[in-house]
């Protein structure tokens, strides 16, 4: 496979450079800048280490060049999959610094994702930290290793059979490949629509951009210290200012191993933490958390909240708990991303999503034939802009589906815009499940309960929930076999994917209701499923 592709149109390159948005940096530069002006400032620390800019820079330097030893070339793909440690920034800036590009797994992903990865980026390493959460990804790596011998396995930690950080940055040759700004940097995960995950190739220069701005909007500083709280591979708190925003002002970054409450809060204590991006079912727990804990958290300025609807009577609660201002952000790994501003008054910070990073960023919201809405009506958003991706790496017809002829892409989300321009966003127009942040695709899940003998078909659809806002309930016609709910969710499980995606109910039934499409349409039928179940969990 070829280096994957990002393109704008000429006229739009032109314009996005023209404006000073895109610029000659890349991604590494942002931490090679700190490292030659203040190398001993602190960059990262975790649980065990601290590394300073400098050190940041050399560690992933000799990564770079131990990437290039093992005859890896610039353009090839290597999927990443670590936890919150501060090897995570070696692996990624050192990919960088070989002009390799990372695809960013998760740590929840299992081996049925991990092969889909590894095959859709014809990756040619996969790099695993020995364990995470109770969990050895040397074994994940063993069955991945089964279907691509030929992948090279790099491990964080102690790695068997397999070589370690230590070993791939000591045989550093020496040589680094400085990146095209204009080339695709990495390849970031999409939460799936319905189906799968799609790779999405994020440039140096149009993901740069938003970083910069995000920096700006949320104020950071060589003074911020940003706590990575949510897995640091996600877009949100990569990018939205994330990781990479504070490494842009010079401030450092601490990193959680979780984000609950006994974690973190006395990260925020150890280290005065300034900001931290959180998903809703965190935020609120952190709130009804606070008021009671012995660790000091007036430090924190700054909770972000964002990845799934933050239902405004939670949203209420976090400035007065935790003593911080409240900044809402809806984004997408896809590229737009919308903040409330610090200073926006409190109504706005509590019952919006707020407004586009860029005056560049273009919004059209509109009704099922793709007509602009009245303003205030909800609407599908399609999006573009000088972050903004024009395709997936994915087939012609998955794009087609995904984009407008004429550059939009097609969120799926279901938003509004308030006079002040401000989005609030309703739900979705697909039938992707929002698990609190975390995206459940549901076809995917389908397919694999179906997958066992006893089930005749399965159809998967959210449920109400009071904290993850929704969870997935799978609602199954069995065959002539017998089979239990608790079965079927250990199916799903051992068939090797993501916890996440596990249906957290399973309801059996006869047969489905008549959806009154003449044709089968699953989904019709998730809709109607949908709906019939949110009434019976009503209170
Ligand atoms: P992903 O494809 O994983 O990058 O997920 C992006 C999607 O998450 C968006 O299209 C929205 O559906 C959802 N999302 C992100 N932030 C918010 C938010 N603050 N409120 C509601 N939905 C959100
Ligand atoms: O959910 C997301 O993907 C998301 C949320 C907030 C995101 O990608 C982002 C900010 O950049």
């Amino acid at each position: 496979m070829t280096r994957p592709l990002q393109r704008w149109p000429d006229r739009f390159v032109s314009r996005y450079s023209d404006a000073g948005y895109w610029t000659d940096e890349t991604i590494p530069d942002l931490i090679g800048r700190w490292a030659q002006s203040a190398p001993d400032r602190v960059a990262v620390r975790d649980a065990s280490a601290t590394l300073s800019y400098g050190q940041l820079a050399e560690r992933a330097d000799a990564f770079a060049g131990g990437l290039l030893s093992r005859g890896l070339v610039a353009g090839d793909r290597v999927v990443l999959q670590l936890p919150n440690i501060a090897e995570f920034f070696v692996a990624m800036f050192g990919c960088m610094r070989a002009d390799v590009l990372p695809v960013f797994c998760l740590p929840a992903h299992r081996e049925q994702e991990v092969l889909d990865f590894v095959e859709a980026s014809g990756a040619r390493a996969y790099a695993i930290a020995e364990r995470h959460a109770g969990f050895d990804y040397r074994t994940l790596a063993r069955t991945v290793r089964a279907r691509y011998p030929e992948l090279d396995v790099f491990v964080a930690g102690d790695a068997e059979e397999f070589t370690s950080f230590t070993a791939l940055e000591a045989a550093d040759v020496g040589h680094r490949h400085r990146a095209n700004p204009a080339d695709v940097a990495f390849l970031q995960l999409s939460g799936g629509s319905t189906g799968r995950s799609k790779l999405i190739p994020r440039t140096h220069r149009d993901y740069l951009y938003s970083v910069r701005e995000s920096a700006r909007i949320c104020r950071l500083s060589e003074s911020t210290v940003y706590l990575g709280a949510l897995p640091v591979a996600h877009n949100f708190p990569m990018s939205s200012p994330g990781f990479l925003g504070t490494f842009y002002a010079g401030g450092a970054v601490t990193l959680a191993s979780a984000p609950s409450p006994d974690v973190a809060f006395p990260l925020i204590e150890r280290d005065r933490v300034t900001i931290c991006g959180v998903v809703p079912p965190i935020a609120i727990l952190w709130a009804r958390t606070a008021p009671d804990t012995p660790h000091d958290l007036s430090s924190l300025e700054v909770l972000q909240v964002g990845g799934a609807r933050f239902a405004p009577e939670a949203a209420r609660r976090v400035e007065p708990a935790l003593g911080v201002t409240l900044q809402q952000v809806y984004g997408m790994a896809e590229g737009l991303v919308n903040y409330t501003r610090l200073d926006d008054p409190e109504p706005v910070r509590v019952l919006t999503q707020g407004r586009p990073i860029s005056e560049a960023d273009e919004l059209r919201i509109v009704d099922l034939d793709g007509r602009e809405v009245a303003p205030g009506e909800r609407g599908q958003l399609l999006t573009r802009g000088p972050y903004t991706i024009r395709a997936y790496l994915a087939d012609e017809a998955t794009n087609s589906r995904a984009f407008t002829s004429d550059g939009f892409y097609r969120t799926g989300d279901l938003v509004s815009r308030t006079d002040e321009g401000n989005l609030v966003v309703h739900g979705r127009i697909t039938d992707a499940i929002n698990r609190g942040g975390e995206k459940v695709p549901v076809e995917e899940v389908e397919n694999h309960l179906m997958a066992h003998p006893a089930v005749h078909d399965a159809v998967v659809v959210p449920v109400p929930d009071p904290l993850l806002g929704e969870k997935s309930c799978a609602v199954v016609i069995r065959g002539s076999d017998e089979v239990t709910p608790l079965a079927l969710r250990r199916w799903v499980r051992e068939r090797g994917v993501a916890s996440f995606k596990v249906p957290d109910r399973v309801a059996f039934v006869d047969a489905y209701p008549e959806t009154g499409v003449g044709k089968v349409s699953r989904s019709e039928l998730r809709r109607v499923l949908r709906e019939q179940l949110a009434e019976e969990v009503r209170p």
